[in-house]
């Protein structure tokens, strides 16, 4: 498309008349000069080029490696990287970087820069040892690239920052100007969880895998039918079987201390990458590599600010994708990996063949990515399970479980209840696979325990016809697929655990906010939870800094922005009640009816209890009887309710239960560890569990200082660096871009308790100002290009309109405090 300007500004703050076309407008000139990182104050916007740009590698790195506060030279995300790192090293403080953007726009791309940048610029040793290592000592060698990524521009690159090396530490909450004043207004941050004695394991992530195996030897056999022939070369029910159970990894050691090996914890950071996005992302209509799974990771650092250890928490795997998928779409990459890699003969062992021939990888007519190796990516998988200690016998037991889930798939049902399987060869070889009789899982598929209300502990099995079996059937495979997911993540948190006190950097990296053609339970769940972030967003940005000027009572004219807590309340209201709260009271009742029957119900207590919401929609007619839609920040999405309730109920079925925890394999049982016929523990619903999970998440990051990336999807092609304005526009506007330029523009850039103001900046002078006028009267009369505009006095802080005078006060605290210092870097810099 054609735009009549040809560059753009490094910070949109500096437009002068900002409107969201001229937004879109700066942002894709520079993107035509493939610059694809702007800057608004310190939040960072990044369009998605579609292309291998040579901007990241470690040349860059040095360029932004120690670079004043991230500040000076041109919008980059290891300029944020850096100001994070920075920030935490100088003020002792945890960070958190949120990325946020639609599907497709590049978060995850994001996410992974910035461990990149952080594992390559800390310290390769552990507290007391500083030498040698990433270089965070290390003075940067700056190379002085030419073009606009390349060259260190502006004044004050070499210069000291407020609280930067070589200078005494600022007070906490201050020393880094430019910021929205976030951390000024914190306490301090509340201990974060990951290391031990450190308040409780984070409830989003399962670690159903870590508990204990139920007791049972290695030897057991399954219940009274004596084992299943194996359906072919009698093969797979060989291993394992009637032997010594297989070797265990050694538990992790425990991490503390000093004995941290740090380039083993930098692996497992960056390893982890590859093994996460193999089970939990996948190829969507709208993302060849889409996270299907949120996903939080804090770093922890010891004192020596190397990093020590680590934590994933991670939020509601889609696990309907591991039986459906809609068309063009995958199922999660691990599954394409392990036919692409596995050696032929454990894959005829285990009855594999090729993609097409399993009905969860067929159905969607897509097998391959363009671009994608997948034998490639299952050697690296492998290679991060090794690194992560998944032994090599576990991960045999977690790729057979796999090919189990693709035979389960081929289970088909037919008559009447109790449904019988069309074909025994199918259910033969998952059950071998599974080690469990063939017989037994049969029935466990086509009956259903219902536990008695009257008489407790008291089962009837009720028969299931084929609809039911088969969703049976499909609730094991997703049953069985999202504990091999749980226990990777608990393998990786083994692998990074440290044990002791410990600063963070946490990278969130969720999934997108989505619209499809038809978009169901996981899409509300997901936009749920980008309609939370958009509201920390808000609350940091726009909100608490307006919030700050009125408290302390500041000229300041509020600038109107859209609040999008009230479609947060129509989800997850309680009074009134919300989607949610009407889903779960449904889900309470309906067990015993059919799916559909449910889903109707739901529709109705949705009518009744939210008659009119300006941003709910319900015609309840013809075609879109079952549809619901809500106007969300970013744009309407018109839910299907089909399966909601049954989606919601997330229930773990007992048959299938036993069924597993009978297997031959103890590394399956011990993925099963629950025992069913204690019901004391209510079910919690999937909605229930996605509202504490995103409450966690705001819990943790409001205890961290938190760095922006908005990212921006530039076109639905994903065409390399092509940018269609109306799509770029669309984003500019819900992401609340303007009203962030807005409130930046007309507050301050840095702001300060007024006594470590003077504190601070009183040394400047031979005799220390006592209050905020005498402050200013001796500033505008030591630097002639301050000026008394640039400062306001509020009851508790004095504010600072823009950065420059900061970096102007900074210049003269430092010839005075340091003259000789300073003559040495103005003068290294010149040169
Ligand atoms: V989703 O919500 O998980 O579906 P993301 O995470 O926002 O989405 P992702 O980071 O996966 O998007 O980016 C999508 C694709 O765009 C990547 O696989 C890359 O092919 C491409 N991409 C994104 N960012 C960059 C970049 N900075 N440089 C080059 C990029 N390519
Ligand atoms: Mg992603």
């Amino acid at each position: 498309m054609f735009r009549l300007f040809s560059s753009g500004v490094d910070d949109l703050v500096l437009v002068s008349s900002p409107t969201n076309g001229e937004i879109t407008n700066q942002i894709g000139a520079r993107f035509d000069r493939e610059l694809i990182y702007t800057n608004i104050g310190e939040v960072l916007i990044a369009v998605n080029p579609y292309k291998q740009l040579p901007i990241t590698g470690p040349e860059f790195i040095k360029m932004y490696q120690n670079s004043p506060g991230g500040n000076e030279a041109p919008p980059h995300i290891f300029a944020l990287a850096e100001r994070a790192y920075r920030r935490m090293v100088d003020e002792n403080e945890s960070q958190c970087v949120i990325i946020s953007g639609e599907s497709g726009a590049g978060k995850t791309v994001s996410a992974k820069l910035i461990l990149q940048y952080v594992t390559a610029v800390s310290p390769n040793n552990s507290y007391g040892n500083s030498m040698g290592g990433g270089g965070s000592n290390n003075v940067p060698q700056y190379d002085g690239g030419s073009d606009d990524y390349g060259a260190p521009s502006g004044r004050g690159r070499a210069l000291p920052m407020p609280g930067g090396r070589g200078m005494p530490p600022p007070a906490r909450g201050g020393g880094v100007p430019n910021r929205g004043g976030v951390a000024s207004r914190g306490a301090p941050p509340p201990p974060m969880g990951g290391g031990r004695g450190r308040g409780p394991p984070p409830p989003v992530s399962n670690v159903r895998a870590g508990a204990p195996p139920p007791p049972m030897s290695g030897g057991q056999a399954p219940p009274a039918r004596g084992p299943a022939p194996p359906p072919s070369r009698g093969g797979p029910a060989a291993r394992g079987r009637g032997g010594a159970p297989p070797p265990r990894a050694a538990p992790p050691q425990s991490r503390g201390g000093r004995n941290v090996d740090v380039e083993h914890i930098k692996k497992v950071i960056l390893d982890s990458n590859p093994l996460m996005e193999a089970i939990g992302n996948a190829k969507t209509v709208r993302n060849d590599n889409s996270s299907r799974f949120g996903k939080y990771l804090e770093i922890q650092f010891d004192d020596n600010n190397a990093p020590v250890g680590g934590q994933i928490s991670t939020f509601l795997l889609e696990k309907t994708r591991v039986t459906f998928q809609q068309k063009h779409e995958r199922n999660f990459h691990i599954f394409y990996q392990m036919l692409a890699g596995l050696d032929q003969s454990t894959k005829s062992e285990w009855g594999l063949t090729q993609a097409t021939d399993f009905y969860y990888l067929a159905q969607s007519k897509c097998t391959s990515i363009a671009d994608v190796d997948d034998a490639a990516d299952y050697i690296e998988v492998k290679n991060a399970m090794t690194t992560i200690a998944i032994t090599s016998e576990e991960q045999t037991e977690i790729f057979r479980i796999l090919a189990a889930i693709l035979h389960v798939g081929n289970i088909r049902f037919q008559g009447e209840a109790p449904a019988t399987v069309i074909d025994e060869t199918p259910l033969q070889w998952a059950a071998s696979l599974l080690g469990c009789d063939p017989q037994f899982l049969g029935q466990s598929l086509n009956h259903r325990q219902i536990q008695s209300g009257s008489v407790r502990h008291t089962q009837y099995a009720v028969p299931q016809n084929p609809d039911q079996s088969a969703s049976l059937r499909d609730a094991l495979a997703k049953t069985l697929y999202e504990r091999i997911f749980d226990f990777i993540v608990t393998r990786i948190n083994s692998a990074m655990q440290y044990h002791g006190s410990a600063k963070v950097i946490g990278v969130l990296d969720i999934y997108g906010f989505e619209v499809f053609e038809r978009n169901s339970f996981e899409q509300f769940c997901i936009n749920y939870v980008n309609e939370r972030l958009q509201q920390i967003f808000i609350d940091l940005t726009v909100r608490g800094e307006q919030r700050e000027y009125h408290e302390e009572g500041m000229k300041w004219k509020d600038i109107s922005f859209f609040d999008n807590k009230i479609v947060v309340d129509l989800i997850d209201g309680n009074k009134p009640p919300g989607v949610m709260r009407v889903l779960d009271d449904v889900c309470k009742t309906v067990h015993a009816v059919d799916s559909a029957t449910a889903d109707t119900k739901f529709m109705e207590k949705l009518i009744h209890a939210i008659q009119s919401h300006p941003h709910l929609l319900i015609s309840n007619t013809g075609s879109s009887a079952n549809e619901f839609t809500i106007k969300h920040y970013a744009g309407d999405v018109t839910y299907s309710v089909e399966e909601f309730c049954f989606k919601n109920n997330d229930n773990l079925y007992a048959s299938i239960v036993c069924c597993l925890q009978s297997s031959t394999y103890p590394f399956i049982a011990s993925l099963f560890p629950e025992n069913m016929s204690d019901n004391k523990t209510a079910p919690t619903t999937a909605s229930y569990k996605i509202r504490q999970s995103a409450n966690y998440l705001v819990q943790r990051l409001s205890a961290c200082t938190p760095h922006y990336i908005r990212c921006i999807k530039p076109n639905d092609s994903k065409s390399p660096l092509s940018f269609t304005s109306s799509r770029v526009e669309h984003q500019v506007k819900y992401l609340g871009l303007l009203e962030n330029i807005k409130v930046k523009r007309s507050g301050y850039a840095y702001r300060q308790l007024k006594d470590v103001f003077l504190n601070r900046f009183g040394r400047i002078f031979d005799v220390a100002p006592r209050n905020c006028q005498e402050f200013v009267e001796q500033i505008t009369r030591a630097g002639k290009d301050i000026s008394a505009e640039e400062f306001e006095e509020g009851k508790t802080k004095i504010f600072v309109k823009t950065p420059e005078t900061i970096f102007l006060m900074e210049d003269l605290l430092m010839q005075k405090i340091d003259p000789i210092g300073y003559k040495e870097r103005v003068h290294a810099y010149k040169e």
